[in-house]
């Protein structure tokens, strides 16, 4: 059975663990990386080196080159030394926040280049593991691709998209492209295929699986078929969708998506397996 990730309208505090006391209007709250302990640092150096020795030949060379660039093997990196860099590279800050946020209120730091990380690191006990994001997932996963121009831009444009749609119910639709893209997104490239979505690059196990193993169906993109399909969030996605490029997301955001939803809301959802005949698929040489 496959569960989506809970829709966030409207943040119900149950089952999200961070501590939502005290943040402002737009979610926000201070870093503060004095609050992390050694312990933290040192679960953070481990979690860095097992990912990182899985990124060569497997993350795209957009977020290669960002992360070399970025040396925060060392420990939790501190935000406003990231944002000095990435304000120059793309305009883009990242704000620290406890947690998941409302999609309208994601939406609307999107829509501003501003990218909400959550502060806190997972536990021990969840090392291989987590189903909200941390700090390493946000930071490990996204951050280096908001230093990608292209990507960054489309980063925006999805965020300015998700504010026209609220009250057009197209929020699924939209968590969707999310998912099978900024979270799953896997790019065709000289060298073969690779992955730029952070709930891969963010994954010990997936990181390879998404681009090695012949079990995943791998779909050329199309954005119907993307906003038509559930997905997983306990498992390894059973289908990934393909880009040859990073405008080719841009320019899929481009049009108004309101005769999209009119098409969406008469088509049959999609399971995160289905097989329809009308694929292009992507092989994996
Ligand atoms: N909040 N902090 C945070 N991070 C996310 O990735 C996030 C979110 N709220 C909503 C959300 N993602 C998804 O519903 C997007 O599809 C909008
Ligand atoms: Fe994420």
């Amino acid at each position: 059975m496959s569960a989506e990730r809970p829709a966030n309208h409207g943040l119900s505090r149950h089952g999200l663990r961070g501590d939502y006391t005290g943040v402002r209007p737009d979610y926000t709250v201070e870093q503060d990386p004095s609050r992390y302990t050694a312990d933290q640092h040192d679960r953070w150096r481990r979690l860095y080196a097992r990912q990182i020795d899985r990124v060569p030949g497997r993350a795209c060379e957009e977020y290669v080159r960002a992360l070399g660039a970025l040396d925060y093997e060392a420990g939790i990196p501190r935000f406003d030394d990231v944002n000095r860099k990435l304000a120059r590279a793309t305009g883009w800050q990242l704000v620290a926040v406890p947690g998941l946020v409302p999609d309208l209120v994601f939406f609307e730091h999107l829509a501003n280049r501003r990218f909400p990380v959550t502060f806190w690191l997972r536990e021990e006990a969840e090392f291989d593991y987590i189903v909200e994001p941390d700090v390493f997932h946000d930071f490990f996963g996204h951050v280096p691709m908001l230093f990608d121009p292209v990507f960054a831009d489309y980063m925006q444009a999805y965020g300015r998209g998700g504010l026209k749609a609220e009250g057009l119910a197209a929020l699924p639709w939209l968590a969707r492209l999310y998912w099978y893209t900024v979270e799953f997104g896997l790019i065709r490239t000289p060298a073969g295929l690779r992955s730029y979505g952070a709930g891969i690059l963010s994954s010990p196990g997936e990181i390879d699986h998404a681009v090695r193993s012949p079990a995943p169906r791998r779909v050329r993109f199309d954005l119907r078929r993307v906003m038509r399909s559930r997905y997983r969030i306990d498992a390894f996605q059973e289908t990934y969708f393909v880009v040859d490029g990073f405008g080719q997301l841009f320019d899929a955001t481009a049009p108004d998506f309101t005769p999209l939803y009119r098409e969406l809301a008469v088509l049959p959802e999609l399971s995160a397996d289905a097989a329809p005949g009308e694929d292009v698929l992507v092989p994996l040489a």
